[in-house]
């Protein structure tokens, strides 16, 4: 078959021509099904898809950020008879609202569903939906009909719910009972991207125990870590010719995956050419003493920049969102003054980090805004702080829908009781400006060069330009010009 994979991306996305990050998912999927001729239009990059193309299905891979647009190339494609099938972390979210434009969604991972997919499209018996979870995706009385919804789902989706043991369901469902098995993946077509990445991507755990109540990942990924054989993944960055992005959730484990990255890392040191990466990591990992042991052999293996979700300096909404559980924190110590000392341990070890902050929690102000920079600016910290956004199908979303707070019609979906929306987005963009002043990169720059002056550790000098050039890259995704009335959702 021709089959055409689409990257859906909005035109306005601050990504947009700025991603140095190869994105993995529709690569991954090509590699389970060969055999057929596959075209990868990537909206990151490319302007638009022609949707006059020659094709017989078509697969898109929608984020939160690319929903709209997903949506406009699959209604032009049915509408000439195409098969459409969207997948990805927003359709896994909401699958009702998806198969309104699709002709099949793909809920959770798709390594185990597209090569049944399309199986389905070529013989003419294409499902409504694919779903790789071990949650049933029928609500327990429609359990023999066929399949059907999450629970969860069908509690927000406004479905005919209607369908009983002798009313066959509206619907069906092909479904996956589990997670994709990760022993045995096939090389992901990195080959079908027509344009070279800066950062090639790679993961070797899903999944997450943590379950902070804003992620998506612990539904999509499961609450438990899976891993890949670590000579795997080792050997496929062997093939890496650029820095490389290892997609993880914590790249610094946690102690039940301290050995398996143990044995990663040592396997990655161990490579000819030693090439840098980056990574998520969680902070925990920097105050135990096994966990430092992980970060040493990272940095060994070539870890350079690690992103660490901080959420918050605000011990009441650290609490609140379950995120202090990845902070490090014990007994009744002072959370935000264990975060600085882990934040430094980890500068000490020539890393660059930056903090991901997200504020509107309800114990939120105005001033968390600036307070949160300042603690960036005292600890060195890459500031990317923006305001919080309920991702549906997280317990943030159904706790807020449940509280009548969530407006998904409006770019800040959810009603803050104190902060008014034209003053979030005025004080996001002022301390996105301040963070990314070319004094405060300058400062930061000069901050790292210092860190990375141990001679054995080497190339101070590729070091130091890596962190000029990324801060300046970053900065361009972080203060948007005209974007975001606050009425508008551009999803
Ligand atoms: C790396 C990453 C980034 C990178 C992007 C790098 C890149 N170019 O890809 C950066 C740091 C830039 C980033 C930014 C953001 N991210 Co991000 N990011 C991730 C992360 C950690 C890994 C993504 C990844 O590559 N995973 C590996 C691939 C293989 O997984 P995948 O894309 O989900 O695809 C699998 C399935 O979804 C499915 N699938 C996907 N597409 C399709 C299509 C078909 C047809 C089928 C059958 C199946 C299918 O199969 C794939 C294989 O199993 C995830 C969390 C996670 N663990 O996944 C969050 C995540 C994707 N990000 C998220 C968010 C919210 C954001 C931001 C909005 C954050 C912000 N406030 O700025 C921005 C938006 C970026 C954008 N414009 O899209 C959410 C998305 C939630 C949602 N509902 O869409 C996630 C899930 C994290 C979370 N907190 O919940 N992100
Ligand atoms: S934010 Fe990070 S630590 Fe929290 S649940 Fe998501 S992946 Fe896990």
């Amino acid at each position: 078959m021709n089959i055409l994979l689409v990257l859906a991306a909005s035109l306005t996305d601050p990504l947009r021509r700025n991603d140095p990050f190869m994105p993995l998912s529709l690569p991954l999927l090509a590699a389970t099904a060969p055999g057929h001729r596959y075209t990868l239009v990537d909206l990151l990059w490319d302007d638009d898809v022609d949707t006059a193309m020659d094709v017989d299905l078509v697969g898109i891979s929608m984020r939160l950020t690319g929903e709209n647009r997903a949506y406009a190339i699959a209604d032009a494609f049915r509408r000439r008879g195409v098969k459409v099938v969207i997948g990805g972390p927003q359709a896994s979210a909401v699958p009702m609202r998806v198969r309104e434009h699709a002709d099949a969604v793909a809920v959770g991972e798709g390594e185990p569903l597209w090569p049944t997919i399309v199986q389905d499209v070529a013989r003419g018996a294409l499902k409504d939906f694919y779903v790789c979870s071990p949650v049933p995706f029928l609500p327990p009385e429609h359990a023999g009909v066929g399949d059907g919804f999450p629970v969860e789902t069908l509690a927000g989706a406004e479905v005919d719910s209607g369908a009983s043991k002798s009313a066959p369901a509206p619907f069906t469902v092909h479904q996956v009972d589990g997670y994709a098995d990760l022993s045995a993946l096939p090389v992901a077509r990195r080959d079908l991207y027509r344009r070279s990445y800066r950062f090639d991507t790679v993961f070797a755990v899903r999944g997450c125990p943590i379950d902070c109540d804003f992620c998506a990942v612990p539904t999509l990924f499961g609450r438990r870590f899976r891993t890949r054989p670590a000579e795997a993944v080792a050997a496929e960055i062997d093939t890496f010719r650029n820095y490389y992005y290892l997609l993880d959730d914590t790249v610094f484990g946690k102690p039940s995956t301290y050995d398996y990255y143990l044995d990663l890392y040592a396997r990655i040191a161990r490579l000819k050419k030693r090439r840098f990466w980056c990574g998520q990591g969680n902070l925990d990992a920097a105050g135990d003493e096994k966990g430092r042991e992980v970060i040493r052999a990272a940095v060994r293996a070539g870890l350079l920049y690690v992103m660490v979700g901080m959420e918050s300096i605000s011990p009441a909404t650290l609490a609140a969102s379950g995120a202090i559980r990845k902070m490090g924190v014990h007994g009744g110590e002072d959370p935000v003054r264990r975060m600085a000392e882990n934040i430094r341990w980890l500068q000490g070890q020539g890393l660059v980090v930056s903090g991901w902050f997200v504020v509107g929690y309800e114990s939120d102000t105005l001033e968390s805004w600036d307070a949160t920079l300042a603690f960036c600016r005292e600890n060195h910290v890459i500031p990317v702080i923006s305001p919080i956004k309920a991702l549906p199908g997280t317990r943030l979303y159904d706790r807020l829908q449940a509280e009548g707070r969530l407006d998904d019609t409006r770019f800040l979906n959810l009603r803050h009781p104190t902060m008014r929306d034209a003053d979030v987005l005025a004080a996001w963009q002022r301390v996105a400006r301040e963070g990314y002043s070319t004094k405060a990169i300058w400062d930061r720059t000069r901050f790292y060069a210092r860190c990375f002056q141990d001679p054995e550790r080497g190339d101070r000098i590729h070091k130091t330009i890596f962190t000029w050039i990324l801060q300046t890259k970053m900065k361009k995704g972080m203060i948007h010009d005209e974007v975001f009335d606050p009425g508008d959702a551009p999803r």
